[in-house]
């Protein structure tokens, strides 16, 4: 029993942890890239690479935000596009899908990729309105971002993107020229894992798990000690 609850913490403390659970795969021409001080038009440029940044992660909403996309379809036209919003109180993931061609001259680039996360995408900002009111609550610190009109996704240039059935996965074609095209993507968040160390400390303790004094009993003092924080959380010294 006591092996059980270390490795569902450990688990679920390894599945927490903002760096090893949040996007799980990305492919096509899209790679996960450290985000750049500025991101607004012709600043971060790629003709080959889609890049896809980390913004904040674990953020408790205190205003309810909306969104342009949060059904499992293909999106090609502005029809497509259904207003919707992610509730006040809700904690969420934030990612940036970003592609802007090498130059502002005339020409279009188009590539294609796909990002898979691993918490459900609860909706998806692809309008410079939605892209620009999310920025400064889901933005990464530090980073600048862009104000022109065109930021988001443009459909009469040939841009399109969906979202899986299961809320894991967007997949996207982005034609480009001269402006940007971002797509920020929003995710549930798990809870922080002290709170779910602690959650699993008291039910286990409601439900006549083991005490501290049967795990010393059976483990031995010196191979135990005291959470100065759960007080009920004994565990073994590697
Ligand atoms: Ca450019
Ligand atoms: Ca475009």
């Amino acid at each position: 029993m006591l092996m059980k609850i270390i490795l569902l913490c450990t688990g679920i403390v390894f599945l927490s942890h903002p760096a090893l659970a949040a996007i799980t795969s990305v492919g096509g021409s899209a790679a996960v890239l450290p985000i750049p001080p500025n991101v607004s038009s012709n600043v971060f440029e790629s003709n080959t690479t889609i890049a896809v940044f980390y913004e904040r992660q674990g953020v408790l909403l205190n205003s309810t935000l909306q969104v342009d996309a949060n059904t499992p379809r293909l999106y090609s036209s502005n029809a497509d596009l259904s207003a919707g919003a992610v509730s006040a109180g809700t904690r969420v993931n934030s990612y940036l899908v970003h592609f802007d061609k090498v130059g502002s001259g005339p020409g279009f680039v188009t590539l294609s990729g796909f990002v898979a996360v691993d918490q459900p995408i609860l909706g998806l900002m692809v309008t410079p309105t939605n892209l620009s009111a999310s920025d400064s609550i889901l933005g990464a610190p530090g980073t600048v971002y862009g104000t022109d009109a065109n930021r988001g996704v443009d459909f009469n240039t040939g841009d399109s993107f969906q979202i899986s059935s299961d809320f894991r996965l967007v997949n996207f074609t982005l034609r480009t020229s001269p402006d940007e095209d971002q797509i920020r993507i929003v995710t549930a968040a798990v809870p922080e894992p002290a709170t779910i160390v602690y959650l699993i400390i008291a039910v286990a303790g409601f439900a006549g798990g083991p005490t501290a004094a049967r795990w010393q009993r059976r483990f031995g003092r010196k191979h135990c000690r005291r959470d100065a924080a759960a007080r009920v959380l004994w565990r073994r010294r590697s």
